[in-house]
């Protein structure tokens, strides 16, 4: 019995000594926005509902003046629901707390890759904060931006 008893906890420690390297290795990496930028789309801009360009919800090359309507990128649900952001446009892009362009804007830079969590200090030019609050965006041709993401 003892003899039993001294094999199973030898199996126990051999079980526990093969789990754990495995355990190491499918340890999932912090998630991040590199990933996303490099296989994004040149010339688009990506939004997504959750920090670090995770859950993805629209892309766009251009502009979509209501991000809660059921016509171009950002659809339904989509509005109001950005927390991260993608620049892959290479020009400056607006976003706005109302559809149309409207209740103040806030832009990300062109030479800016992405921002990773929209922060209380990323505020529309009307003071209110960007998270969770962007109606409508479009790609500028030039820097016309008084406020922008950190
Ligand atoms: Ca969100
Ligand atoms: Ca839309």
């Amino acid at each position: 019995m003892r003899k039993l008893t001294a094999t199973l906890a030898t199996l126990t420690l051999a079980g526990l000594g093969a789990l754990v390297p495995a355990a190491s290795v499918q340890a999932a990496p912090t998630a991040n926005c590199d990933d996303n930028y490099e296989e994004a789309k040149s010339g688009y801009m990506y939004a997504y509902r959750l920090s670090y360009c995770e859950s993805y919800l629209g892309s766009s090359k251009e502009w979509d003046e209501n991000w809660g309507n059921s016509s171009r990128s950002f659809q339904g649900d989509d509005d109001n629901r950005a927390t991260s952001l993608l620049n892959k446009t290479g020009k400056y892009v607006a976003f706005y707390r109302l559809k149309d362009y409207k209740g103040g804007h806030i832009c990300i830079a062109s030479d800016k890759k992405y921002v990773s969590s929209l922060k209380s200090d990323d505020v529309f030019s009307n003071g209110e904060t960007a998270d969770n609050r962007i109606s409508s965006h479009k790609k500028l041709a030039s820097n016309t931006c008084s406020k922008f993401m950190d």
